[in-house]
Formats: C-alpha cells, sequence, structure tokens
C-alpha cells in the first residue's frame, strides 16, 4: 500500500508520454478492440452534443454532460464482463454504451418515458439505472457482489462514482463493508475536479482519494483518466482481483469535468474556463495513439463520426416516436410484490396526469 506523500505523484498512465511500464493488459487487446475505446468515446461524445441541444430544445429534461470524461467512463465500462454489475451516476451515459443497451433507451429515460428496467428480467438485470442520489448505489453494489458471491458466480459489481460522493456516509459505509466481508466490489470514482461548484480541494483534506482505500483495508490505486488505456488496465485488475476473491479496490479516475455540472449550471460563475484547456481532450490522445499503432486515417475519422451522427439520430427518432409510459408503472418494481401504501396511492393518482413539456 503507498504512503500518503507518494500516492499524489503516483498516478498509472499508459499512453504516449509516460514513462511507467504498466499497461501489461491493455497491450493484450486486439486492434479492433483498441478501435472501439476510442468509436465509443466519439459516439459518447456525439451523443453528449446532441442531448445538450434536445435539452435546449425542450426535448428532454435536465442533463448532466460527460464531456471530457469519455476516457474514464469508456475504459472502466469496456473492462466489465457481461456477467459483472454496474451501477452508473446520472453522468454515466458512455458507460451504457459498451453495455448493449440501446442509447434510444438512455433517450426515453431523460424523455421521463420510463427506461429500459421497465422492460428488462430483472433476474437478467446487470447494469442498473442512474441514481440522482449521491452515493447510494455504493452499498447496493456492496450488496449485489456479496449475493452473487454467496451464489457461486465469478463475478465483480462495479460502482461509479463521482469526487463529491466520498463526503456521503454511504461512501463510508459501503467501502468498510466490502474491506470487512472482502466483497467482489470495485469502486470507480472519477475526480472530475468538481462537485457542482465545489472544487476537489473543498471536499476532502485528503491529497488524493485514492489513499481512502487504506482506512479500509482495501486496494487503493490513482489512474490518469484521461488515458484510456490506463482505464482499462486499472480496472480489469481490479475486477479481476474482485472475481477471484482477493477483494476490493478504490480507482481514483483523475480527469476533468469540460461542461457545466448540468444543463441548467452556469461553470462561469465559479471557475475560470481557461482550466478547460489545461486537460487536453481524452478523444484526441486516443486518436493519437490510434494514429500510430493501427495507422488511423481522417478518413477512417470522418466515416467514425458520420457513423456516430446516425446512430444518435435514430436513437432520437426511436425515443420520441414512442408514447408515455402508463402512469401505473411508476409503482412497478419499487418492491418486489404488492405493498399496503399503494392501493391509496393509485387512488390519489389522478385519471389524466400531464408534464407540461
Ligand atoms: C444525497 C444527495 N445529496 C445532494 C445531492 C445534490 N447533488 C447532485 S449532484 C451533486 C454533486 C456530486 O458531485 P460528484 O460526486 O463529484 O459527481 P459529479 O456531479 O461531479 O459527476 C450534488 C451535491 C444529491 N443528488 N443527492
Ligand atoms: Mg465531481
Amino acid at each position: 500500500m503507498n504512503s500518503m506523500a507518494s500516492q499524489v505523484d503516483d498516478i498509472v498512465r499508459v499512453l504516449p508520454g509516460s514513462e511507467d511500464d504498466h499497461g501489461t493488459r491493455a497491450a493484450e487487446l486486439s486492434d479492433a478492440a483498441l478501435c472501439e475505446l476510442y468509436e465509443t468515446q466519439v459516439l459518447a461524445r456525439t451523443f453528449d452534443e446532441k442531448a445538450i441541444s434536445l435539452h435546449r430544445q425542450g426535448r428532454i429534461g435536465t442533463y448532466a454532460p460527460m464531456q471530457g470524461q469519455e476516457a474514464a467512463q469508456v475504459g472502466a465500462a469496456m473492462a466489465l464482463r457481461s456477467s459483472d454489475y454496474l451501477f452508473p451516476t446520472y453522468r454515466d451515459h458512455a458507460m451504457y454504451l459498451s453495455r448493449e443497451i440501446p442509447l434510444s433507451e438512455i433517450l426515453r429515460h431523460l424523455m421521463g418515458r420510463g427506461n429500459y428496467v421497465d422492460r428488462q428480467d430483472p433476474e437478467g438485470l446487470r447494469t442498473f439505472p442512474i441514481t440522482i442520489p449521491i452515493a447510494t448505489q455504493l452499498p447496493h453494489a456492496v450488496g449485489v457482489g456479496m449475493a452473487a458471491d454467496y451464489k457461486g458466480e465469478e463475478v465483480a459489481a462495479m460502482a461509479s462514482l463521482g469526487d463529491g460522493a466520498t463526503s456521503e456516509g454511504d461512501f463510508h459505509e459501503a467501502l468498510n463493508f466490502a474491506g470487512v466481508f472482502e466483497a467482489p466490489a470495485v469502486f470507480f470514482c472519477q475526480n472530475n475536479g468538481y462537485a457542482i461548484s465545489v472544487p476537489r480541494e473543498r471536499q476532502t483534506a485528503s491529497a488524493t482519494i485514492a489513499q481512502k482505500a487504506d482506512a479500509y483495508g482495501i486496494e487503493g490505486v490513482r489512474v490518469d483518466g484521461n488515458d484510456v488505456l490506463a482505464v482499462y488496465d486499472v480496472v480489469e485488475n481490479a475486477l479481476e482481483r474482485a472475481r477471484r476473491g482477493d477483494g476490493p479496490t478504490l480507482i481514483e479516475a483523475v480527469t476533468y469535468r469540460q461542461g457545466p455540472h448540468t444543463t441548467t449550471d452556469d461553470p462561469n460563475v465559479y471557475r475560470d474556463e481557461s482550466e478547460c484547456e489545461e486537460w487536453g481532450c481524452p478523444l484526441e490522445r486516443t486518436r493519437e495513439y490510434l494514429e500510430t499503432t493501427v495507422g488511423w486515417t481522417e478518413a477512417d475519422d470522418e466515416a467514425v463520426y458520420e457513423d456516430a451522427r446516425e446512430t444518435v439520430q435514430q436513437a432520437v427518432e426511436i425515443a420520441e416516436a414512442e408514447t408515455d409510459p402508463d402512469p401505473e408503472t411508476m409503482f412497478d418494481h419499487v418492491y418486489a410484490g404488492d405493498h399496503p401504501r399503494y392501493a391509496r396511492q393509485r387512488r390519489r393518482l389522478p385519471d389524466e396526469p400531464r408534464v407540461e413539456r
């Protein structure tokens, strides 16, 4: 385990410019898999831009942009096996792209038209819906991981969280419990510099988030969150450890939220926008790597962006063609069965509830 002082500088990097010898798992990736790591980031960026525009037109509700965090989200989600569990947050739209959840389902959720969980067999549920309350998904991930372990399944449960989530009681309870019971859990923290307007330095006096792992007796790793290969490498390693019963890991992916907290936030009020430039673009870093390794060309790039635009457009058309769900379905999936309070709540439901768009 690293000491506090060394953890500040000790950050895993793989993409060129790094002198580290990490990246053994990423080195095993095929050319096709390397390209997929980039293509999924392009799809994420294209979706993000479209979602912001849809919000401005009043076609979706409040949206939390992920610009700048694509490499962290894609690298982490790609390391998961389909049998592993994922608990994402409201900003993790790119994570769904590697989990075979259609984009139209993400949009339906943002339109207030239910989400894929309503249409999925609960037994097969591996990717949980986004969590808006901060850190509540962390104890859930620990519990689901432990349950899978009791059943003898060799799977891991990964929960995504932000830097701000580390101040919540649920964060401490989840890590403590996971440590004591050696739960097959991976806590993937995207330290994007801010919790709404609160900078990371005002969130915690710890020099790093990764070092908080020491307090719970679990592994802690700090990774360059804008280096998609390093993220993939570190997350894959942590998932493997969890699956084989070697215990949980807290990963701090150091990245930067390029956009506002949500479409209803104005970051100019609390930060200098020149900060954004210092962080560079994770997509550009991945593309430059592909240019030197698999001979990625300008034409390849144009084709991928064109494909992404088409995929996003189709998803918008599918989602907008859907009708609103029956309001009664809001009672589904809260409890396994019927609940005594449901009858009264159902009676109170207006005949024709309307959402003004
Ligand atoms: C329990 C709870 N408290 C407060 C909020 C309001 N809130 C929404 S997002 C947010 C900041 C979270 O920051 P961070 O964990 O860094 O994630 P990021 O938004 O940067 O991805 C807060 C405080 C909430 N959603 N849930
Ligand atoms: Mg944050």
